[in-house]
This record gives C-alpha cells, structure tokens and sequence, in this order.
C-alpha cells in the first residue's frame, strides 16, 4: 500500500478502462451498421446499442456520481439504460441514444472518469472506494457486457461480423490422459473470499465447508459424448430428466443443444454466422441447466454442488487453503481459455498448466459450468454497493454457473466467482461437467 502503490492501481485502471472500451466498440459499432446496432436479434437480448450506453451509464452513476462527487450529466437518460424498469424484450422500442451519440455520451464520461481518477482517494475508510474497489466493479462490469454482446453476434442471422483469429491454429496441447474422473476426499475447506479486492458482494464472505468425498469429471463433457447422449434416444427417454425439465423439452420441442442441426448423419452447428461440423473435443455449448441435468442422469452421474465446484477448482490439501485460480493466486496467460482470443472453447485436454491442486481441468475458461444449485447468499452476506447486482436474484429460481468461458475476460472471473441464470437458458457460453457421490450410490 501507500501513495506508490495507489497510482500502480490507477494505472492498471486506467489501461484495462481503455482496453475493455476498445472490445466494446469491436464489437458494436467498429463491426456493424447502424441498423445492426439498433435491431433486437432476440426477445432474450438488448439491441447492441442499448449495452453500449448501458456500460457508460453505468460508470457514469458510479465513477462520476457516487465516486467523485460528479453532478449528473445526463439525468433525463438514466430511466432508458435502468435494467431493472426496462426488461430486455421492450428496449428496442425505447427512445434510445442512436449509435453515435451513444459513442460520444460514454466518450465524454470516460473523460471525466480519467481526469477525476487523481483525486479520489483509494486510501480511505470508504468501502466504495477502498482500495479502487468501485472501480474494479465499472470494468468488470462493461467486460460482463461484452460476454452479453459476444452472445447476441451468436444469436445474430445475417452476414458474419467477427473473425475467430486464432480458430485455424487450435493446437491441442496435450492428450486427453488418465482417469475421466478425480476423488476429492471428504472434509472442509475455504468457499468465497473476504480479502479479493476484485470480488463481488456474492462472494463474501469466505466460510469454510464440509463436504462428504465426491468424484468430479477432470474435463467438461464433449460434444462427442453429449452426441451420444442425443443419438441413444436422451431426449425421448422421461427417465432423464427433471420433471420441469421433461416440461421445457416438451413445450420447447428441443432435441439437440442451441445451433445445431443435423444433416445426414452428421451434427452442424451455426458459429458467429458460419456453419461447420460439430467439433467432437470441445465441451458442448449452448445447453440449457435442464439439459445438462438429463445428461447426468443418463451418465450415471449428476450435476456437482457449487461448493462441490469450488473444492475441486481452488482447494490446495497440501496447504489447506484456497487458491485464487485452479493453478495458483496469480493469473497467467496460457493456463486458461479466456477473453475472447479465441471465438470458441479449447478441446479437451488443452491447458495442462491450469489444472487445479486436485487434477481437474479447464475450470476456469471455456465454458461455464451449471452447478445444481440454486442461487443464494453466503452465511454473513452483505449486499454492497447496491442490491440489484446479486440480492434481488436470491431464490430457487436460478441455477449458479462457475468458471467463466472463452468469452469471458480474465479480470471478470476467478475461482469464487459466481454467475446465475434460469435452468432454460441456452444462448449463454456453458456447459457442465458431472459429478458422483462417493459412497457408492451414483447420485
Ligand atoms: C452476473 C452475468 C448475471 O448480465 O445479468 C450486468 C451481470 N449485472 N449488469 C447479468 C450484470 C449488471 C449479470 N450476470
Ligand atoms: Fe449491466
């Protein structure tokens, strides 16, 4: 800490401000028309245009407003970019900034946040501001919607947008080697975290908890293997699946996960608007929860708990305690499938280097992984700074999802991280990987 400290903090702020702003744009209005930015892809979905000047908005209220004391530049356009008054599927019919005022309103907010960094204080007893904390919050924030926005390019007909530079030159880094499975033995260990200066409210505190001994998969499931779960009749069977499930398969009339069809005998699927065989290495994409707790059913296996997750991601048994990421504390390129370098997850038995303490792999990076929990509050949790982030999801009614995917930056992910979604949503970047009790009865 101290003043030296202090401005390292504001540099590396400043910089990953800049960065995340130049995906922003990469991904709206460097890549597209005005029309492709103003137009509704899907009832699920923003127009483009919306999450660009939501991410200004945003920073706006807490950088400008609430951090240095700013008055409000634009009040009357708050109401318009509320997530909370406007549901996704009413947005496009909203007077909404068009693309180049959008631009320049989160430009001239950007400006101001560079210009006031110098005289907010990291250095003091306010929790907004400590340590930078409501600033890591902005740009894990606009990182958050760039996931969002990768997700509607996906959902997206028309001409293709985006490149997947590195898509020729997928290299598998290793064989696929040992057991499909690891034992985490039964005992404590350390869930969440009360000292990552980058975590959420939801992620608070750290508590230690007690689990019986589990086996996890060391790799998400393939879509070899969720094709075999397709072609042996998985979706005809009622025997797999939840009943609400059986529900959604029935009323949904789903038979195979988002973006494929089939032609002959073989699996395609749609990827940023080019069509291509269904790769068999890599995790399966684009199933919904209900779809991934049939698929452990029929394997014999189930959906891991959150904590089950966590313990296998980030307990060290030698040192008995949690690590930041499966490898270590420290983020290092190489270890993970993350931040949109790659417009897809990596096979399986890539990223030997970011195995966990415990063998597992690709835990962070890739694809999202359901969890079979539901989504709450850890014992002592406190909402901060605001409800709406996390609280007011609290509740049976959404499923949490660890890990982070391709899509998602390494600044916005770490192993206590946690995502939630409805069990039937299916345009998000996840998959899953099963689980098994240890005394003997599978589930
Ligand atoms: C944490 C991904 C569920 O997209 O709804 C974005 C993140 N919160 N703006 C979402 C979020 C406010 C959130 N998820
Ligand atoms: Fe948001």
């Amino acid at each position: 800490h101290g003043p030296r400290a202090e401005d390292d903090l504001k540099e590396l702020i400043a910089a990953e401000l800049g960065a995340v702003r130049d995906r922003s744009f990469g991904l709206t209005t460097d890549v597209l028309a005005e029309h492709d930015l103003t137009a509704q892809v899907s009832p699920l979905m923003s127009p483009l245009v919306w999450d660009l000047a939501h991410v200004g908005n945003y920073e706006e209220l807490w950088l400008l407003r609430e951090a240095a004391g700013v008055e409000a530049m634009r009040p009357e356009i708050d109401d318009l970019y509320d997530a909370f008054e406007h549901p996704r599927a009413e947005r496009p019919s909203l007077p909404l900034l068009s693309p180049a005022e959008a631009r320049s309103y989160i430009a001239t907010v950007r400006a101001k946040v560079l210009d006031s960094l110098a005289s907010v204080r990291f250095d003091t007893p306010d929790p907004l501001t400590a340590d930078g904390f409501v600033y890591r919050m902005v740009v894990q924030h606009e990182h958050m919607h760039d996931e969002t926005m990768l997700a509607t390019h996906q959902l997206r007909k028309g001409v293709p947008a985006l490149l997947d530079p590195l898509a020729e030159n997928l290299e598998k880094v290793a064989e696929i080697s040992g057991a499909d499975e690891v034992l985490i033995e039964a005992g404590p260990f350390q869930m969440g975290t009360s000292d990552d200066p980058w975590a959420y409210d939801n992620e608070r505190p750290a508590h230690m908890v007690d689990l019986p001994a589990y086996y996890i998969d060391v790799e998400p499931v393939t879509n070899a293997a969720y094709i075999a779960f397709v072609e042996s009749g998985g979706y005809a069977d009622p025997r797999w699946w939840h009943p609400a499930g059986w529900e959604w398969r029935n009323a949904s009339g789903k038979r195979a996960p988002a973006f494929w069809s089939r032609e002959g005998r073989q699996w395609l699927r749609r990827r940023f608007g080019r069509t291509e065989i269904v790769p068999p290495g890599e995790p399966v994409q684009h199933v919904c929860w209900y779809e991934a707790d049939a698929y452990a059913r029929w394997a014999g296996k189930r959906l891991p708990t959150e904590a089950e997750w966590e313990k296998a991601a980030r307990w060290d048994p030698a040192v008995q305690r949690s690590r930041t990421y499966p490898w270590g504390d420290v983020y290092e390129e190489g270890r993970a499938n993350l931040g949109q370098r790659r417009l897809r997850p990596a096979e399986a038995g890539s990223y030997p280097a970011g195995a966990s303490a415990y063998g597992v792999r690709r835990m962070i990076g890739d694809v999202w992984e359901w969890t079979s929990s539901d989504f709450h509050g850890y014992p002592g949790f406190r909402s901060f700074p605001y409800r709406e982030y996390s609280e007011v999801f609290f509740g049976p009614e959404y499923k949490v999802l660890r890990g982070g995917s391709w899509a998602t930056h390494p600044l916005a992910v770490r192993g206590s991280f946690r995502n939630w979604d409805f069990p039937i949503r299916r345009q998000i970047f996840a998959g899953f990987r099963c689980a098994r009790s240890a005394d003997g009865e599978g589930r």
